[in-house]
């Protein structure tokens, strides 16, 4: 049967969730809200509007809409910035071998984040061009784990949901691509990712067999 690879980008191609940690501390400082790099790991694989709700909420304040709004748009403007300083030096280890190896044996591979910023963001680490379909934040309208960003990106790759391989990094996304039925493969912990159906700790530990076995099971 023809395979799908599907990637997430933020945890799973570039560690931009240093970035996020930096505006979003930011923006909650300004309001009187500490946060911690923990509250920034929940925020892995969440939108951006259910970012700043979840933040809102940790410190205990509300904003009229035209507040919610404008500190959003605040918040991408500073995340920008730190995008604006990536090259192709931050692509994750081993993600370049990955690809290359399903480009040899000729496998579709799409993207499939949450991100608004993806395009921008794959094309500062010279990466647009690798993937043969593109979906992201400004695609969907329901967030992970609703398995939506995944299923459309098997569409546009005219492979069978059940014969996609996910890799993701965030809990959510894991549940999102076991809800589409897809293979999913954790990359971080065993112990954050063990609903995968794989976990590694990063694409270092992945082979080339174990590419192949997915390629022709
Ligand atoms: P943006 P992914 C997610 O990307 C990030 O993990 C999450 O932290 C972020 O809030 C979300 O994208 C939205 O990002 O503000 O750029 O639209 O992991 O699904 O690739
Ligand atoms: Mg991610």
């Amino acid at each position: 049967m023809k395979k799908g690879f599907i990637f997430d980008l933020d945890g799973v191609i570039v560690d931009t969730a240093k970035y996020h940690f930096l505006a979003w501390k930011k923006l909650a400082n300004g309001l009187g809200i500490d946060f911690t790099e923990e509250e920034n790991e929940q925020l892995k694989g969440v939108s951006r509007v259910r970012s700043l709700q979840k933040i809102l909420t940790w410190g205990n304040k509300s904003l009229s809409s035209e507040e919610f709004t404008d500190l959003m748009a605040k918040k991408n403007d500073d995340y920008l910035s730190y995008i604006d300083t990536m090259d192709e030096s931050e692509v994750l280890p081993d993600v370049h071998k990955v690809l290359d190896i399903l480009k040899r044996h000729k496998q579709p591979v799409a993207l499939g984040s949450a991100s608004k910023n993806a395009k921008p963001i794959l094309e500062k680490v010279n990466l647009l061009q690798d993937f043969n379909a593109i979906v992201d934040g400004n695609d969907v309208s329901r967030a992970k784990p609703d398995p939506e960003v995944f299923v459309t990106a098997s569409r546009l790759l005219g492979v069978d949901p059940k014969a996609c391989i996910v890799f993701e990094d965030s809990v959510a996304g894991v549940e999102a691509a076991n809800i589409a039925g897809m293979v999913s493969i954790g990359i971080g912990s065993e112990k954050v990712l063990g609903h995968a159906d794989y976990v590694f700790k990063d694409f270092t530990q992945i082979s080339e067999d174990f590419l192949n076995q997915l390629i022709n099971e």
